[in-house]
């Protein structure tokens, strides 16, 4: 058993998950299809996103834990198991199951989309974690068009109208994100981590903020902030944001794969920076983080892994998914997470 109280992430074979503990695992993400029957299954939430697994890779699972004692529950459509302090949710949603498109939400996919948030709101709100610290987003065809609007910046608008209309910040302490093209058929996936607590919100000092991006990526800004940091009694949890090839707002390294690769890991290493100076008390390296990376073409994939490998501790925890990256030009993102204890534990 594990010494500590904290939020702890794992990726997981489906054999190795099927014989763990499940009674502290808030929630779990699978990649390829729905989990396998396991103890404690009907508890636990789980996202099934469809981002595949890229060939040669092993089937995971990304697995949450609170290390305390944990209570599952509904609410419409939002599945959600909680500890004290911490509240992993999800809610999937089908284009053709909401309302047909309005003036005020022009696509099914807008509309889809802030039902999702406005729920996922009004979840934190009844019980009492209003503070999301990360948030992942899956959308299906992120770049097709539909009413001449690519489907990423009309996700970008309801996710900014969702959040206004819940009450909520749109930009400066807003969560962590991804946003991510999943396989075309699949519904809106919205996963989530919330907190009774607030956490620090953390912007990249090589980056413009993405709340402030300029109009020509969109009439609204994604809202998310590049980082968020949980300090807990015993640990602290960064939430590291996809990130991408972007400086300031460009993209760069068009057309480069490996560059992009070790622009984004510059980019992580910054925020890296950034956590440890606001948090005095933090050891963030990159050798600690649990990756998770995007590769938009799977025949990049041993380009990426080299870079990855030449950068990363070898024990790093690293897995690969294929899925389209927001913006046409970036063929790599990596999101992160990383955990540093506050003192040593017996
Ligand atoms: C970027 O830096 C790349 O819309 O929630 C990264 C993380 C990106 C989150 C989001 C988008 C989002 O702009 C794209």
């Amino acid at each position: 058993m594990r010494a500590t109280a904290g939020l702890h992430l794992d990726y997981l074979s489906p054999a190795e998950y099927q014989s763990a503990p499940w009674g502290d695992v808030l929630g779990v993400a699978t990649f390829s299809g729905p989990p396998a029957p396991s103890p404690g299954a009907g508890e636990i939430p789980v996202a099934q996103v469809n981002t595949p697994l890229l060939l040669g890779t092993a089937d995971v699972y990304e697995v949450w834990r609170s290390g305390a004692p944990a209570e599952s529950g509904r609410r419409n459509r939002v599945r959600f198991r909680r500890s004290e302090n911490l509240l992993f949710g999800c809610i999937a949603l089908a284009e053709s199951e909401v309302a047909p498109a309005t003036p005020a939400a022009p696509s099914a996919l807008h509309a889809a989309t802030e039902e999702a948030y406005r729920e996922i709101c009004a979840t934190l709100d009844a019980l009492g974690y209003p503070y999301l610290l990360r948030v992942w987003n899956y959308l299906p065809d992120i770049h097709r068009d539909s009413d001449g609007i690519e489907r990423y910046r009309q996700f970008n608008r309801a996710r900014q109208h969702a959040l206004s209309a819940c009450g909520r910040a749109v930009r400066g302490n807003v969560p962590a994100a991804s946003a991510l093209g999943a396989a075309s058929g699949s519904p809106l996936v919205v996963y989530f981590l919330a907190a009774r607590v607030a956490p620090a919100f953390l912007e990249n000092p090589r980056q413009m903020s993405a709340y402030r991006y300029p109009r020509r990526y969109g009439s609204h800004a994604p809202v998310f902030s590049r980082a968020t940091l949980l300090r807990q009694r015993d640990a602290l949890t960064l939430f590291i944001s996809g990130t991408a090839s972007i400086v300031g707002h460009r993209s760069i390294h068009v057309g480069d794969t490996a560059a992009q690769t070790r622009e984004t890991l510059t980019n992580i290493a910054a925020l890296l920076e950034e956590a440890n100076r606001v948090e005095r008390a933090a050891r963030f390296s990159l050798g600690s983080l649990a990756c998770k990376v995007y590769v938009r073409r799977p025949a990049d994939l041993p380009v990426i892994r080299a870079e990855l490998a030449a950068a990363l501790a070898p024990d790093s925890r690293v897995i690969y998914l294929q899925a389209d990256i927001c913006r046409q030009d970036l063929l790599v993102e990596i999101e992160a997470t990383g955990l540093c204890a506050l003192r040593a534990d017996a």
